[in-house]
């Protein structure tokens, strides 16, 4: 039995932006599944009891829930494994576990850190994801900018830095570890580039990206990724 592959997402969710890099990357054809943030365990029901988005269905019909597994998943049914046997495994996951600890944080603080940043965020996913018609609205203006905004607030706080700078350090450690190759992965992105571009990308729908874009040697590595979108 063969399907097309299909990948249930929210349109603004950082995780789902890492497997849709690897996807656009890789040229290959499948369908985004926009589901309802309200209702996304619902919505995903069919995967098991994860509850979560991204869920990626490949053609024969296997279910493979969250975001790192699905990267690798793809590049072992539809790359031969390629970006898996890309130089040293233990680099490779220790740093696919960094975008995962440490750019995953830092996402947050920036969409939400402050109230005004937090209010335009929810503003812009209200109009970018699948909501009924007051359900946007309130999501927009009532509670969720506010909760988090505080939620952000504190990890602002715990960590000490403002999310632009704590954005800058992790994209001058990210450049620094790769050793003056284009990408982490060398002269071609490999899974890490995939999930660290992932998070990055996830902050461009929003006005905050400005935020990163003064970062010279991220910046030039994000764009070097781009270009390699199909
Ligand atoms: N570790 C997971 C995290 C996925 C995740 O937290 N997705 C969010 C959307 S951005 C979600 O579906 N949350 C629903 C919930 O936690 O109930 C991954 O990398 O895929």
């Amino acid at each position: 039995m063969s399907q097309k592959a299909t990948l249930h997402m929210l349109y603004t969710c950082p995780f789902c932006w890492k497997v849709r890099g690897l996807i656009e990357h890789l040229g290959m054809d499948v369908d985004y599944i926009g589901v309802n943030g309200m209702k996304i365990k619902k919505s995903v029901a069919f995967a098991g009891d994860w509850g979560k988005v991204p869920v990626f269905t490949d053609e024969q019909g296997q279910h493979v829930v969250n975001s790192t597994p699905i990267l690798r998943h793809i590049d072992t049914e539809y790359n031969d494994g390629k970006m898996s046997a890309q130089g040293d495994k233990e680099r490779q996951d220790t740093w696919l576990e960094w975008t995962d600890a440490k750019m995953s944080k830092a996402t947050v603080p920036i969409l939400y850190g402050t109230l005004g940043s937090a209010l335009k965020t929810t503003t812009r996913i209200s109009k970018l994801e699948q909501f009924g018609f007051v359900s946007k609205r309130l999501y927009a203006w009532a509670g969720f900018p506010i909760m988090w905004g505080f939620i952000a607030r504190k990890r602002v706080k715990n960590d000490g830095r403002k999310p632009k700078q704590l954005w800058h350090d992790l994209l001058t450690e990210f450049t620094g570890s790769h050793d003056g190759q284009p990408f982490f992965g060398g002269a071609s992105p490999d899974l890490v580039d995939f999930s660290a571009f992932g998070y990055m990308r996830s902050i461009s729908p929003f006005p905050q990206f400005n935020l990163l874009t003064d970062h010279e040697s991220g910046m030039a590595w994000y764009k070097r990724m781009e270009a390699t979108l199909a």
